[in-house]
């Protein structure tokens, strides 16, 4: 591909990749580790959410239970990220293999040496470890005994475990997020992020939404709480929030489709508003009143949520959407209702709309709402690769989105002065799909050979985007 200039990015500009537990560990029942909700559903859809339950009992197989055997092949893995010139790293650490169920009161050492050794072998490489503490991988035991996120009390398994994390890694890992993607639970009335997001399991006899809102409520307190308690144990520690950045634009100039565009960004991003800027919008506080929702907070909750401010905002960045007046001026929060299709713009083959200049325009929107620096913490291409005759993966589609998001990215940096911490593009090495739980939708610059059922070499091959990104590192961001 032709050399095109970009910016050049400060020198310690972080460049790495990204990746979950989950999706490419393996080994799920591995040295002690429990059974977490991405066991029982990856891949999951609407249906298999609201069998969930059912569909343990059973003890059926999902394909994150041997993921690309990560747990195993690290090392090897680790010098080819160090190879492609990362000097940053990100995963998350199971929930669930340092306590297994979620409410013990002693952790899992053997999980906690795994950490140890994998966060030691990145610093040998040159690579610094950057961490998610739940990426959709509450204890399964939580989400059964105990509800969920809408019961009180996993805010203190959550502590714990992040205590734990924070005094043991903290030489190892400067850069933590609590919950991943967390604003996804806005679209409630698909199950399935409900249960990824909040361990919620439906109720038939229960009001969703207002589940939903608790929920989100008790992973707040727990993460600012968090955020307290990593600066007391190291003050170098830097803990952000993620969240999925999906800029909604109007459809038209036509007065209420930029109103409705307004309110479905509200409705999503409100989590940053808290996380952020320490407390809850005066809309969502009037939305509640007139649905007759009673959410539990008390005035040290508010506290705690003004103590707990996040350090930094990460989030993911895919598409964007598009919406028009739906009828009505009233706030929708399962806003994928009223999505439309953007015409200025082309899909993925999962139907994903591809649009870099949103990357820039959200960066810029964050900027403007919460002013915290920010970390690109997943960005990339699901694709089909097709593997060629001479063993190799020529994937310019996937330069072609890379090329065209860093450069948005560097603008950002460059001519509006958003402070950036880095770069991770998600699943640089091929995983498992959250979404679907196929292996065939693929991210990576690095190619692992497996097929949907987990057959396969495991090889890991080099993709053409793999050279093009080296370069783009070394180059600092300039050549494109
Ligand atoms: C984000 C998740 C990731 C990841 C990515 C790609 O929503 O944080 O875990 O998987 O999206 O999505 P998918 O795997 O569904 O293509």
């Amino acid at each position: 591909m032709k050399q095109i200039q970009g910016y050049q990015m400060p020198k310690d500009f972080l460049w790495g990749g990204a990746v979950a537990a989950h999706q490419l560990e393996g080994a799920w029942q591995a040295d002690g580790k429990g059974v977490s909700i991405a066991d029982v559903m990856t891949g999951g859809n609407k249906e298999q959410a609201r069998q969930v339950t059912k569909t343990v009992e059973k003890g059926k197989v999902y394909p994150n239970h041997w993921g690309i055997d990560f747990y195993h092949q690290y090392p090897q893995d680790i010098k080819l990220f160090a190879e492609m010139g990362l000097n940053c790293f990100r995963t998350s650490i199971a929930w669930t293999r340092i306590f297994p169920n979620g409410d013990e009161s002693e952790p899992n050492e053997a999980g906690l040496k795994f950490y140890e050794n994998l966060f030691d072998e990145c610093l040998k490489n040159g690579i610094q470890p950057v961490i998610t503490l739940s990426h959709f991988e509450m204890p399964y035991h939580l989400v059964k005994e105990y509800g969920g996120w809408r019961n009180r009390e996993v805010i203190d398994f959550f502590t714990r475990f992040a205590e734990v994390c924070f005094k043991r890694f903290h030489n190892q890992v400067k850069y933590w997020m609590t919950f991943n993607e967390i604003n996804n639970q806005t679209s409630w009335a698909d199950p399935h992020h409900l249960l990824q997001n909040s361990g919620l399991i439906l109720n038939d006899d229960e009001n969703l939404e207002e589940a939903m809102f608790q929920a989100a409520h008790n992973e707040f307190i727990a993460s600012a709480k968090a955020v307290k308690i990593a600066h007391e144990i190291d003050n170098n520690l830097q803990v952000g929030a993620m969240v999925a950045m999906s800029p909604i634009y109007p459809m038209t100039a036509k007065p209420a489709d930029i109103l409705e565009a307004q309110r479905a960004m509200q409705t999503r991003y409100y989590y940053g508003d808290v996380q952020a800027l320490g407390e809850y919008p005066a809309w969502l506080i009037k939305y509640w009143d007139r649905h007759d929702y009673h959410i539990e907070i008390s005035d040290l909750d508010r506290q705690i949520l003004r103590e707990g401010t996040v350090d930094y905002m990460g989030f993911s960045y895919y598409m964007s959407f598009a919406t028009k007046d739906n009828g009505d001026e009233e706030l929708h929060f399962n806003e994928n209702t009223d999505l439309v299709d953007n015409p200025y713009l082309e899909k993925s083959d999962w139907g994903w709309q591809i649009d870099a200049k949103g990357l820039r325009y959200g960066m810029n929107w964050m900027n403007d709402r919460w002013h915290k620096p920010q970390f690109i913490v997943e960005n990339g291409f699901g694709a089909y690769d097709k593997l060629t005759d001479d063993g190799k993966i020529h994937d310019d589609y996937r330069i072609k989105y890379f090329h065209d998001h860093i450069l948005e990215m560097e603008k950002a940096v460059a001519e509006d002065g958003i402070d950036l911490i880095g770069y991770t593009p998600w699943g640089h090495i091929d995983l498992i799909s959250a979404s679907t739980g196929e292996m065939k939708k693929r991210y990576g610059m690095i190619y692992v050979d497996q097929d949907d059922e987990g057959n396969g070499s495991l090889k890991r091959l080099k993709k053409d985007s793999f050279y093009w990104y080296q370069q783009v590192i070394a180059s600092r961001g300039e050549n494109l």
